[in-house]
């Protein structure tokens, strides 16, 4: 009896066991080498799907509650990436944000990586770590932190000493954090695949002969780490041995070269989704059918790895974006910002990847041909002794029918189906079967009274107000290291005659100005993606005796790219009035705005200052502030800014965001009016809002939305 009970009791045990780790399946690492036809996983050749999900833009979340399981960001989006056909999570790592001063880490809440790639472990997924740590990606200074740009000597990304110092220092401590967490596949864990520097071959030129020596430097660093899973260099076409070269881009199928030695497989890093949106800009709509297309046809031409940029984009936080940059992210990626599923991007491209693996076998171990079906229409054929798969490719703009083995098919415009028997059609990348769907935002919250917010005006400062003085015009971005967008450039000079009309003109590196003379606002302009810099003329009455003139200017996110970024600047450079030039002139700076210095929209920096009613009139640079309270349900939180002008929110105290509606698109409207509360920042009640409005936008007409998916369309 008792015997029996203690079997059966193990053998449960034992069932258990087997259900978790099958559920939660952790144990799927194993060595990872690579050959001509893909990378291989403890032995075993692959098609692998990966998807960019970056951590740090979204939210890991925590458990409190109940109704807050099932808002937890990263599990969620990982599941749906699982649920969608994917293998790989990519994601870059952010050095700026992890070491934000030097030697100083930061490795908890949404930067915390470790717990980001056991997430994925738990899930089952693969996880390639692009650790850069230069990696562009829209991200404020390209991910590197601010403080290397005062290194003196320092040459960033070049055959510099000082650089590849700081590189090498922290790349070695990421690959030993993922090493002591046993995260390699080596170890049993996850990472498959790693990626030292990023799009290194925009760029390498600059640096002639430097540029070749960094990057075979960057190359043998990076292996000697001895992570034991692979390096991967992207756009970099003559990537040293052993680490491979990969495509990025939109249209890997048709203008990859390839992999640059025959014993490597060809490895698509980004293929885009969308494309990041700029203020100003108009989200960039690329197909379901277009992406599928280019990737059944990277696949057909031997390709066995595809990563979508971005699968979710996310939001970028706080100050996070470069330059000009939205604070959504790829929100057009198949999880759109909130991480809900866009249709049917999401849904066709998990079919594509059903019908490709389903070819698995005679795409990994069959010999391909390829033959004409017509003048552009193509077979790719993968056959092995038990196995035959063929892709038949229409790269015309029209449908046409082919003969494949004496059937016919019939091919609609640019497409590719996919035949796993070499008989029947699993999959057209053309024929969109998937439902469209649609978003939309259902107010919950008005903020339109008046008595509930309180006010808070930012002073303009003066000359004398100011402590820092230079005699010149000083650079933004190495004077206000990047702890603000804001910074006044001031100054004062004699008027000799009474109410005399002048001309103030400025020229600036970037971003945005906003000008004062005597306390009141005479201007404002700014520069775009494109092209930063901003000049600007004003009319401005002067008056007989001391003229203060205070010159507000933003920076919206640093740059990201391009050779010799320690070089950039922006801010001032120079400012006449009527002709004199005061350039080379007594100047006083005022590094960020008082209310940021005093952190005014958290609950403890609140109380530092006099809040005051409201005002029917509103003025320039001015902080709102209200509270509220989280809408019923788990569908997404954001904040309709529709009303009002420039500038940032908090939310209990963190940064949501920059927004920034008065930058119209070309048809009239703001890039961006929506922007997400990720709902692990709320309590059930009394959530702190704070705004800081750099123009005269109207807080009455804010509003907090929740965000659902509306009934399926037709597609
Ligand atoms: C990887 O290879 C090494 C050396 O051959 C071996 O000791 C180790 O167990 C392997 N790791 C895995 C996870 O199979
Ligand atoms: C200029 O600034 C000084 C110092 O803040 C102040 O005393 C003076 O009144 C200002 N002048 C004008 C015209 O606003
Ligand atoms: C928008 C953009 O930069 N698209 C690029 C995507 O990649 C292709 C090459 O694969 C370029 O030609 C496009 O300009």
């Amino acid at each position: 009896m008792e015997k029996w009970w203690l079997r059966c009791c193990s053998l449960l045990l034992l069932l258990l066991v087997v259900i978790f780790t099958a559920s939660f399946g952790t144990v799927h690492g194993g060595n990872v080498t690579y050959d001509k036809t893909s990378l291989v996983i403890n032995g075993e050749h692959k098609i692998l799907f990966s998807g960019s999900i970056h951590y740090p833009r979204s939210t890991p979340q925590v458990i409190v509650t109940y109704a807050k399981l099932t808002s937890k960001m990263w599990p969620n989006l990982i599941a749906k990436a699982k649920e969608g056909g994917l293998d790989v999570i990519q994601t870059y790592v952010f050095w700026n944000l992890h070491e934000p001063q030097l030697g100083q880490y930061e490795f908890s809440g949404r930067f915390d990586l470790v717990g980001f790639i056991k997430e994925i472990q738990a899930q089952g997924l693969y996880v390639t770590l692009r650790i850069g740590p230069y990696i562009e990606s829209e991200f404020t200074y390209g991910g590197l932190p601010l403080w290397l740009h005062d290194i003196p000597g320092i040459v960033f990304r070049s055959n510099n000493d000082q650089f590849k110092y700081h590189m090498q220092r922290f790349t070695t401590k990421i690959v030993n954090m993922m090493k002591s967490a046993n995260l390699y596949a080596s170890q049993g864990g996850p990472i498959i695949l790693s990626q030292i520097e990023n799009e290194y071959g925009n760029i390498g030129r600059a640096f002639q002969e430097n540029g070749v020596t960094y990057m075979h430097w960057a190359a043998q660093m990076a292996v000697g780490l001895q992570t034991g899973v692979p390096w991967v260099m992207c756009k970099q076409d003559d990537a040293p041995d052993p680490v491979i070269n990969t495509c990025n881009g939109m249209e890997c199928g048709t203008r990859f070269k390839g992999p640059n030695s025959p014993n490597k497989p060809s490895l698509w890093t980004e293929n885009w989704t969308s494309f990041y949106q700029a203020f100003g800009g108009v989200p960039y709509l690329r197909s379901a059918k277009d992406i599928a297309y280019n990737v059944a046809l990277f696949i057909a031409k031997k390709g066995s790895y595809v990563n979508y940029y971005m699968y979710h984009g996310g939001t970028n936080f706080d100050r996070m974006a470069s330059a000009f940059i939205t604070t959504a992210y790829y929100d057009e990626a198949p999880l759109d910002e909130y991480g809900l599923v866009r249709q049917p991007k999401w849904g066709h491209l998990k079919e594509l990847h059903a019908a490709i693996k389903s070819c698995s076998q005679a795409l990994l171990y069959g010999t391909q041909t390829t033959f004409s079906l017509g003048s552009q229409q193509q077979a790719y054929v993968f056959r092995s002794s038990t196995e035959c798969a063929a892709f038949l490719e229409n790269s015309r703009n029209g449908d046409v029918t082919v003969q494949f083995q004496n059937i016919p098919y019939q091919l609609p415009s640019k497409s590719i189906s996919i035949l796993p028997d070499c008989k029947n059609v699993a999959f057209n990348t053309a024929k969109v079967n998937v439902q469209n769907n649609a978003r939309a935002m259902k107010t919950q919250l008005q903020f339109n009274s008046a008595e509930n917010w309180k006010v808070y005006t930012e002073a303009i400062p003066n000359f004398d107000d100011t402590s820092l003085r230079a005699n010149t015009l000083l650079d933004q971005i190495g004077t206000a290291k990047d702890t603000s967008d804001y910074m006044w450039y001031t100054f004062r000079f004699n008027g000799n005659s009474p109410n005399a009309q002048s001309v103030l003109s400025i020229y600036s590196q970037g971003h945005v100005l906003h000008s004062f003379i005597n306390g009141v606002l005479i201007g404002s302009a700014h520069g775009s993606h494109n092209n930063m810099y901003v000049a600007m003329e004003n009319n401005v009455n002067l008056i007989n005796g001391m003229n203060n003139i205070s010159i507000l200017s933003a920076t919206v996110g640093l740059p990201n790219s391009g050779a010799y970024l320690e070089r950039r600047v922006a801010g001032l450079r120079q400012v006449k009035v009527q002709g004199r030039d005061f350039t080379s002139y007594s100047w006083g700076y005022q590094v960020g705005l008082l209310g940021e210095t005093m952190q005014i929209y958290t609950a403890t920096g609140s109380s530092k200052v006099q809040w005051q009613s409201f005002q029917s009139s509103t003025k320039p640079l001015t902080w709102y502030q209200t509270t509220f309270d989280e809408p019923a349900g788990n569908d997404p939180v954001v904040l309709n800014l529709g009303s009002m002008g420039k500038g940032l929110t908090w939310v209990n105290g963190q940064g949501i965001g920059r927004y920034w509606i008065s930058f119209h698109t070309q048809k009239g409207t703001p890039s961006q009016q929506w922007y997400h509360i990720p709902r692990s920042l709320l309590k059930s009640t009394g959530n702190l809002l704070v705004i800081l409005e750099e123009e005269t936008g109207n807080p009455l007409g804010i509003t907090l939305d929740t965000v659902y998916i509306a009934e399926d369309q037709a597609s």
